[in-house]
């Protein structure tokens, strides 16, 4: 694994990082109730037969969780967008499989969303996975130091861009938001969830755990656009492709 960081001698390691493990099944989330925040692991599981995400968000003072779930029952993007912050988590988690990602949680009240759609188009947020969890304050004053990485994915409107190279194997990608609008990160393979990051808000980052084979892989993001009338940012030119030598 070549590391294209300067200071990884600096670089807290990824997998000694605090891990919250959540697991998805058709259509629901375990999850403990409550974790300790600042730069941590978060590992689904997934045991269900389709692919699932978990997205968190934290709702903002002055919201409450059962508004996220009417403001998404409505298709309400304006209203979500103003209540919540997100933070990331797995994405395009296949059946069977487990992805983890690293990101900062802030004390607060998340809400655990999968935006993943059935066969039949219904998202699985409306068929149950929704799921509350509260953050406490890190015990350490100490923040963690940000995991070195190989390679990075800028997330812009409505374009990606991929800064070194994404190979065969393990390995750790930072994924940042660089555009003005939430964005998240899912590929695929043959049709298959080979992992990624969940919707991250404008300014923030997270870093993906990916463990990819040797193909084509499909690169897309599913976020409705606030600013385009809630049409989603892959019918507005977010997608791509890369090959896994
Ligand atoms: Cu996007």
């Amino acid at each position: 694994m070549a590391l294209t960081t300067t200071a990884c001698d600096q670089a807290a390691s990824f997998d000694d990082l605090p891990e919250i493990v959540i697991t998805a099944s058709d259509y629901s989330f375990a999850a403990p109730r409550s974790a300790e925040g600042g730069l941590v692991r978060v590992t689904l599981d997934n045991q269900g037969a389709e692919t699932h995400q978990v997205e968190l968000v934290r709702v903002v003072d002055g919201h409450e969780p059962d508004e996220i779930e009417t403001a998404i029952r409505r298709r309400d993007v304006v209203a979500l967008n103003s209540m919540v912050i997100y933070h990331g988590g797995p994405n395009e988690v296949a059946p069977g499989s487990r992805g983890t990602v690293a990101t900062q949680l802030d004390p607060g009240t998340y809400v655990l969303l999968c935006f993943v759609a059935s066969p039949d188009g219904t998202l699985h947020v409306l068929r149950g996975m929704i799921a509350q969890i509260d953050i406490a304050p890190p015990e350490s004053e100490v923040p963690a130091r940000p995991p070195a990485f190989d390679a990075s994915v800028s997330l812009q409107d409505y374009r990606f861009e991929v800064t070194g190279d994404i190979g065969e194997g393990r390995q750790l990608v930072l994924v940042k938001n660089e555009g003005s609008e939430p964005h998240e990160l899912r590929l695929s393979s043959g049709g298959r969830g080979a992992g990624g990051s969940s919707t991250i808000s404008p300014g923030s980052e997270t870093w993906v755990e990916l463990n990819l084979e040797s193909a084509p892989h499909s690169v897309f993001c599913y976020v409705p656009s606030e600013k385009q009338n809630g049409r989603l940012h892959i019918d507005l030119g977010m997608h791509t492709s890369i090959t896994v030598p």
